[in-house]
């Protein structure tokens, strides 16, 4: 996976130092320089937990950076998918679902990393389920910036029984905000996903890429490892097990074609470990191989994966074990 940022264009190193100084202080002519028509911009994805944000990153990118599942508070980071598309060169944000319950330092971390990620994006996608907007929405809309573009995203365009109440229901959106597009979708169908780039290029500032032509995102495979166990943990367990478990990666080493890697999942109680586990290992077996399986067609290796369980009661509400787990 390419995800080496393009360094940012120099000044001219010869410069006499007066004329640097004149670029400092704003005075005079910008730097010269040729963006060769292209265009690149951030554009975040937001909206209240579960509505597909994740899912409709993964389509727009072409290949899954960002986990998803049917359980609220899938993503934990800020996560970055990369697509160019001619000229132009698509930086989507995907963020975690922002949390209006309770208030843990997870959560709290969560919605850092919500509104950071909306103060330097050229455009925001508030992502709702279409026909629908619940105070966790009208929260989070509350929350976006007032002078930025505001795309809404109505997803899961498959799940309206009548199409005739999209009317009504947009025109109550229309009052909720100013609105420069909006846009019904499935994030599951890849026609309509296609559609959302000619609508997106006009938002995307006249500048050269970020990162190189096939970048997919900013993440690491090591990174990566981690979120595609977290996404098995999550699938493979009911809703008996909470949210509040994470994965640490303890090795992460490759051998020529064979990547070793050892993780952690980490949970609260010693209950939850039995649940993770399940009779006779077997649901900590299924984990783990379905992890290795999908690592090994997204990295295009071999992998050797070892999981454990641990137990470390209140992790979830400590900033610190919070910091060494790798939550920003
Ligand atoms: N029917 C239908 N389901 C969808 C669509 N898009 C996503 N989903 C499902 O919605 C659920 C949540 O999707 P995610 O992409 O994980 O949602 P998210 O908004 O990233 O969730 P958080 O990371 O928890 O905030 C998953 O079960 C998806 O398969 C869609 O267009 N139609
Ligand atoms: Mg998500």
């Amino acid at each position: 996976m390419n995800n080496t940022p393009e360094s940012p264009p120099e000044l001219p190193s010869e410069a006499p130092d007066d004329e640097a100084a004149e670029v400092q202080g704003g005075a005079g002519e910008p730097p010269e320089y040729d963006s060769k028509g292209r265009r690149c911009g951030l554009l975040a994805i937001v909206g209240r937990p579960n509505v597909g944000k994740s899912t409709l990153l993964n389509a727009l990118v072409g290949q899954k950076v960002s986990i998803t599942s049917r359980k609220a508070q899938t993503t934990r980071h800020r996560i970055t998918g990369v697509r160019t598309v001619e000229d132009s060169q698509f930086v989507f944000v995907d963020t975690p679902g922002f949390q209006t319950k309770h208030g843990t330092a997870l959560n709290r971390n969560l919605n850092r990393t919500v509104l950071s990620s909306l103060s330097d994006v050229d455009v925001v996608l508030f992502m709702v389920e279409a026909c629908r907007f619940n105070t966790d929405d009208a929260k989070v809309l509350s929350l976006l910036p007032e002078h930025k573009p505001v795309i809404l995203i109505a997803n899961k365009l498959d799940a309206v029984n009548r199409r005739a109440d999209m009317v009504p229901w947009l025109k109550a959106m229309q009052e909720r905000r100013n609105f420069s597009e909006f846009v019904p979708l499935s994030a599951q169908k890849p026609s309509d996903v296609e559609r959302l780039f000619a609508i997106l290029k006009p938002y995307l500032p006249e500048q050269d890429w970020f990162y190189e032509e096939d970048a997919l995102t900013d993440r690491s495979d090591r990174f990566l490892a981690s979120e595609i166990i977290r996404e098995k943990l999550f699938r493979l367990t009911g809703d008996e097990l909470p949210y509040n478990c994470t994965v640490v990666i303890d090795k992460f080493e490759e051998e020529g074609h064979l990547k070793r890697i050892a993780a952690s999942i980490v949970v609260e109680r010693d209950a939850h470990k039995g649940m993770i586990i399940g009779g006779g290992g077997e649901r900590l077996k299924r984990i783990g191989s379905e992890a290795r399986q999908e690592l090994e067609t997204l990295m295009d290796s071999k992998v050797y994966l070892e999981l454990w369980v641990k137990v470390r009661s209140g992790w979830a509400d400590s900033e610190e074990h919070l910091r060494s787990y790798g939550y920003e």
